[in-house]
């Protein structure tokens, strides 16, 4: 896989060229600002900025190192498997116990096809227990799994380890919810919360450069001020770069016919105190109906995660958006949050490139990395 840099003045200019040269399959990873200087360099005097994309060999494979929008892709969503249809559910599960710390280092990769672990203790013979909670689970929501594994098989596990790990595999596809599918009409904006510098904005960049680049939506953007000054220049870059109009005050979504796309950036809360998430509350009233992805950091530890899902639960939470999952290897800890809230996962995203890693949160795309060939 060869990585090609575009230099371009437009969205509309960017995508020609890599279509051109790269062919309509090409995969766009990263796009960023040049500096003026740099801008010079290519006789550019508008704003301008540097793509990087590639041709795609083996699809998944490529997609799966890099990440990165498709530009022939036909659809509204990041990139991903589809999302179906379901009802939302709200807040934390009552019956899940307060975390405890998860136990163990990082599982190293490959050392799954070799269990070295004894079964949990009221796991019956099923050794897989273990190896959930290697791969992250908490405890409590590994024997979730072993309970649904001893109800539909029986306490005797199959004979192979490569078979038990299939089971279990199931059994965590039927236990996983989907994000309901996202609402046709154009109407409500999209707003991100959560705490400061988890990756709220690079979010929005994301789902905006693949909104912009795969489909050509109208798109508006809105950059506010909350309890402290919304400082993401870089939000405006993007913007500028894409064409897409930003706005620094809230105007409502504009009732034109067949609708804008609109994304709300506002700067993080600290989570543990009343007062600003109390402030927040009330600004996401003012914004109508917003769609609320609740953002949160993967690389952070589990029971930090939950305590934040917990403080963010007075809100009108649609679902969550993960990210910084290149610094976590383990992706296990991901199903802590389908079984031990009520929320569903929208996105997975993983690094700091734009459009970059930005998919929809699924079991496989889970199992990849839960689960390494
Ligand atoms: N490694 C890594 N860095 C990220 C990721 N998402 C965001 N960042 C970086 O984290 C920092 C904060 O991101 P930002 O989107 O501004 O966070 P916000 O305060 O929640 O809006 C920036 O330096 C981003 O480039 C990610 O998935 N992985
Ligand atoms: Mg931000």
């Amino acid at each position: 896989m060869e990585l090609v840099t575009f230099i371009a003045e437009s969205a509309a200019d960017a995508a020609q060229q890599v279509r051109e040269r790269l062919g309509p399959s090409a995969v766009v990873v990263n796009i960023r600002p040049l500096p003026a200087t740099k801008a010079k360099w290519f006789g550019r005097r508008k704003p301008t900025f540097e793509i990087l994309a590639y041709r795609p060999e083996d699809t998944a494979s490529s997609r799966e190192m890099v990440g990165g929008t498709r530009l022939d892709a036909v659809s509204d969503a990041p990139a991903g498997p589809e999302s179906r249809e379901s009802e939302p559910t709200r807040g934390i599960a009552p019956e899940v116990p307060e975390p405890e710390p998860v136990s163990g280092g990082d599982a190293p990769r490959g050392d799954w096809a070799t269990p070295q672990s004894e079964p949990l203790s009221g796991g019956g013979s099923w050794k897989v227990g273990r190896l959930l909670e290697a791969s992250g689970f908490l405890p409590a929501n590994a024997q979730r799994v072993i309970d649904e594994l001893r109800r539909v098989h029986g306490e005797t596990p199959p004979e192979t380890w490569g078979e038990e790990l299939e089971l279990a595999r199931t059994a965590l596809m039927r236990l996983w919810r989907p994000a309901p599918r996202l609402p046709d009409e154009m109407r409500r904006p999209h707003l991100f919360v959560g705490p400061a510098g988890v990756g709220k904005t690079t979010c929005l960049c994301k789902w905006l450069t693949q909104s912009v680049l795969l489909d050509g939506k109208p798109v508006r953007v809105w950059r506010l001020d909350g309890s402290t000054a919304n400082a993401a220049e870089s939000l405006s870059v993007y913007c500028e770069i894409l064409g897409v109009p930003l706005e620094r005050r809230w105007s409502g979504m504009p009732s034109t016919e067949g609708g804008e796309m609109g994304f709300i950036d506002i700067p993080g809360v600290d989570w543990r105190l009343a007062r600003p998430l109390g402030e927040l509350k009330q600004q996401v009233e003012g914004f109508g109906s917003p769609i609320v992805h609740l953002v949160l950091n993967g690389a952070y530890d589990l029971p930090l995660l939950l305590k934040q899902v917990r403080a963010f639960a007075g809100l009108p939470i649609a679902d969550l958006v993960v990210t910084h999952l290149d610094e976590e290897t383990r992706w296990g800890k991901l199903w802590n949050l389908v079984l031990g809230t009520n929320y569903t996962l929208r996105f997975l995203s993983a690094g700091q490139n734009i459009p970059g890693e930005f998919v929809c949160a699924s079991p496989e795309a889970i199992f990849l990395r839960q689960f390494p060939a």
